[in-house]
């Protein structure tokens, strides 16, 4: 016998809707179509959400999974196609223009197996500043023993339509000095934090300083390994052949807005995108859908993850 239910509720200053599906729980804000949290009754949280989020309109909150659209990081560092869909490249703000706006609810659906929720946003409806471009989005949450999250892009102008974009999610773990990132050993990134170079990946990925990489051609599958926890949090992707690992760690947390200086120790961002060679282009009614599935294993044993 499942128990599901779906509330809508007010966070500070935010209008959020809370999913349970048996012992899980998921909190969704409007703004933003952004997840705040989502973890297991009587466990540590499996999405982490800083102490300081401020919860009121206006910014993304520090934590969660904040939708980066139509371009992802610093629009500058992207290519050329997806600048040049901004008219003032020079002014843009970092991580796009969608997770501080309202997004609108699509629908609910409750199954046996599952609850679902969507939002949708329209750039015809709800204009981006200097962004002049037909796009629609659309974001579904399914909680179930699992949680399903995609986003499907659409164009929906005549123009082509060029976009970076990332699911910024932050994970909470014990102790960042204790856990590893299995599936990207081999990869070539890009290490944001000394010129942009090109690495290549030797085993799995420990945690000693500050951390801002670009994996280029990630596996499907990724898995955090949590020893103190005694859990793997478990990734598999479709849509993305590029992901953004991060740790601001200790002097970078100290310039993070809504980000306790200490909150580094706890919490990992394991950001499945399409950046860089793996952007997006779609053509007029042609449409992308990037997901990500996460899901706890209470072990640590590297499970090929189906
Ligand atoms: O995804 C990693 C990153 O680009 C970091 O460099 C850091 O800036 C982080 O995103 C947070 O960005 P935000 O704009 O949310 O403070």
């Amino acid at each position: 016998m499942t128990t599901a239910s779906v509330e809508r509720i007010e966070m500070g200053s935010l209008t959020c809707w809370s999913l349970c599906f048996n012992n899980s729980k998921l909190l969704i804000a409007e703004q933003g179509a952004q997840i705040l949290s989502y973890g297991n009754e009587g466990e540590p949280p499996i999405i982490w959400l800083s102490e300081q989020a401020e919860l009121k309109p206006g910014n993304s909150q520090r934590g969660g999974v904040p939708v980066c659209w139509p371009w992802f990081g610093d629009l500058l560092r992207n290519p050329q196609t997806v600048q040049a869909m901004h008219q003032q490249p020079q002014q843009a703000g970092a991580h796009g223009l969608v997770r501080s706006i309202d997004w609108t609810l699509e629908g609910v659906e409750q199954l046996e197996e599952a609850v679902s929720i969507t939002f949708c946003y329209n750039s015809l409806e709800q204009p981006l500043a200097h962004w002049p471009h037909a796009a629609e989005l659309s974001l579904t949450l399914r909680l179930g023993e699992r949680l399903s999250i995609s986003l499907v892009c659409r164009n929906i102008g005549q123009q082509p339509l060029a976009f970076s974009q990332a699911l910024h999610s932050y994970f909470a773990v014990s102790d960042i000095h204790q856990v590893s990132v299995e599936g990207l050993q081999d990869c070539d990134y890009i290490e944001t934090l000394e010129d942009w170079q090109l690495r290549k990946q030797s085993g799995a990925v420990h945690f000693n300083g500050e951390t801002d990489r670009i994996y280029l051609k990630p596996s499907a599958k990724l898995q955090v390994i949590d020893p103190l926890w005694q859990r793997t949090i478990n990734l598999l992707s479709s849509g993305s052949q590029s992901a953004v690992v991060w740790n601001p760690w200790i002097d970078k947390a100290q310039r993070l807005s809504q980000f306790d200086n200490a909150a580094w120790q706890q919490m990992l961002c394991i950001e499945h995108a399409n950046v860089l060679d793996d952007i997006v282009t779609l053509a007029p009614e042609g449409e992308h859908r990037l997901s990500v599935d996460i899901w706890l294993d209470k072990q640590l044993t590297h499970q090929a993850l189906v």
